[in-house]
């Protein structure tokens, strides 16, 4: 179904609310999305840049590439869905937030409790010890960032193909998803698996699935209902239909 729900819910009837996003969230911030028009997967390859043997064989090349999002990103603010989310977060009981974003602006519109399931672009990791540490500042072009525990290479802490994901935080994002009445997905592809069995998941245990996005994907035919258009918009829309009905 295409068009908006009709909202005779209220506050209470859509709680426990997951909220799952991804890139198309931060399209309206000017940050690049991955699949599309314009999208990062366009011009370059995903296997040459956001994988482990891609690191392995080219740190450089991976490195100036993770370079070039953090400057794009760093440039960029949260758009009035982030925050929407955010307030969301204050005003209801029962509500999580799972992100597939690494752009961190879920964090800067005030959002607090979220599962990264694909990690942060503003954190670093060891490729050989433990160690894991914020690194905001701008990196430098002329050498590798290294570990500061042990001195070897060190990487983005991002989840790149080929690579599990974090059990505990996918156990989290599960369990908030086979448990929600309610799951709002918006601005994703719906492609990226482990992450899209999610919408999938609330449906079987009963979640009305609500997609907001500004194309069709291949979660379209299973959910409930299909908001066509940009997140800043629809997430509003259906946000302030829901207050009218309180
Ligand atoms: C708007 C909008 C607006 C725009 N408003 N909407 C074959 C079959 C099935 C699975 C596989 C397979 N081959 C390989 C796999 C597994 C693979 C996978 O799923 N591949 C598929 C692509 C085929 N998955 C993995 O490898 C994962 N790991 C794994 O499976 O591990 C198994 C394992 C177990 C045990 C040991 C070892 C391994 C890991 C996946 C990691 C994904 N990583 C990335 C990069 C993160 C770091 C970085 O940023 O560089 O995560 S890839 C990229 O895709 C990023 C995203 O989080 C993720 C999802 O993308 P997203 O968010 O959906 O963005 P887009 O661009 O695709 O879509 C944007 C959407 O927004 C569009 O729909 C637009 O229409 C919309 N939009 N403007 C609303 N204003
Ligand atoms: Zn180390």
């Amino acid at each position: 179904m295409t068009q908006p729900p009709r909202n005779r819910e209220t506050i209470e009837h859509i709680q426990p609310l997951v909220a799952f996003t991804g890139a198309g969230i931060s399209a309206e911030s000017g940050v690049p999305t991955f699949r599309g028009e314009g999208g990062l997967w366009e011009q370059r390859r995903a296997q040459d840049l956001a994988t482990p043997s891609a690191f392995a064989r080219d740190p450089q090349l991976v490195w100036r590439f993770y370079r070039w999002r953090r400057n794009v990103i760093g440039g960029c603010l949260p758009n009035a869905a982030h925050r929407l989310l955010a307030e969301m977060e204050q005003r209801l009981e029962d509500f999580t937030l799972i992100t597939q974003n690494v752009d961190g602006l879920h964090e800067s519109a005030g959002s607090q409790n979220i599962l990264h399931l694909h990690g942060s672009l503003w954190r670093l990791r060891c490729t050989r010890c433990a160690a894991r540490w914020e690194g905001r500042d701008s990196l430098r072009e002329d050498t590798l960032p290294r570990c500061p525990e042990c001195s070897s290479l060190a990487r983005p802490d991002v989840v790149w193909f080929g690579e599990p994901l974090e059990l505990q935080l996918l156990a989290d994002a599960q369990r908030a998803a086979a448990r929600c009445r309610t799951m709002l997905v918006i601005g994703t592809s719906a492609l990226v698996q482990p992450a899209a069995q999610l919408p999938m998941l609330a449906k079987s245990n009963s979640a009305q699935v609500i997609e907001l996005n500004v194309d069709r994907t291949p979660l379209t035919a299973h959910a409930d209902y299909s908001i066509q258009g940009p997140a800043t918009i629809t997430l509003k829309k259906w946000w302030d239909a829901l207050q009218n009905q309180a």
